[in-house]
């Protein structure tokens, strides 16, 4: 599937929806997300496999690409279309080596000094944040702001841009503004699970 960095990259979390990730996937694609990552934090590469497995069911019926956090073999097993990688994940070469040129490989950065050093990694984009104060992560990296995103927009100029945390419909616009080619969004699309579909529409279509 084609890779384009829509404006909404929309990430999945199980405990914040009370979901499964291929529910969570059929109402985010069910609202237009153009972009999906799975992100599981809290459950075995056995139970997390067998979720995804499902979740990309849904994803591929959707017409959706799947990119997998963290977990490279996951990826590669199920044919994903990609996988997010951390500064504590396996290198971005490395996951390269294994999953071949055609793979969307995303980076996540939490400074300028990582997202320098990024543009030079084998990846297709650059993840910086957290840009505003975020109860989705534990033992989050300190809130860098919307000066700090610009400074990394001018220093790399080249890759697609994504910023992470904290965004919502009140911020989006001056993330956007700040130099984020796609905003990715936790729980301002998932923490009120009967909304999921609305909030993802209302999004897609203002940006
Ligand atoms: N990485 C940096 S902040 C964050 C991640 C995974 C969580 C973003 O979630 P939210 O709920 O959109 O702030
Ligand atoms: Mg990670």
């Amino acid at each position: 599937m084609p890779f384009v960095l829509p404006r909404l990259y929309a990430i999945t979390d199980a405990r914040l929806s009370g979901l499964s990730h291929a529910e969570q996937v059929l109402r985010l694609a069910g609202g237009g997300a153009r972009l999906i990552q799975l992100r599981e934090k809290h459950r075995d590469a056995r139970e997390f496999f067998r979720e995804a497995e499902a979740a990309f069911e849904e994803a591929r019926r959707a017409g959706v690409p799947l990119i997998i956090n963290d977990r490279v073999d996951i990826a590669l097993a199920l044919g994903a279309d990609g996988v997010h990688l951390g500064q504590d994940d396996l290198p971005p070469e490395a996951a390269r080596r294994i999953l071949g040129e055609r793979a969307v490989i995303g980076y996540s950065t939490h400074n300028l000094e990582q997202a320098v050093a990024a543009a030079r990694l084998p990846i297709d984009y650059l993840a910086i944040g957290p840009i505003f104060q975020t109860s989705s992560k534990d033992n989050s990296d300190p809130v860098i702001g919307l000066d700090s995103l610009r400074r990394v927009r001018e220093a790399v100029p080249d890759l697609p841009l994504v910023a992470i945390g904290g965004i919502t419909p009140q911020n989006a616009q001056e993330t956007l503004a700040a130099g984020a080619d796609s905003l990715a969004v936790i729980s301002a699309l998932l923490a009120e699970p009967a909304e999921i579909e609305a909030h993802t529409r209302a999004w897609s279509a203002r940006f």
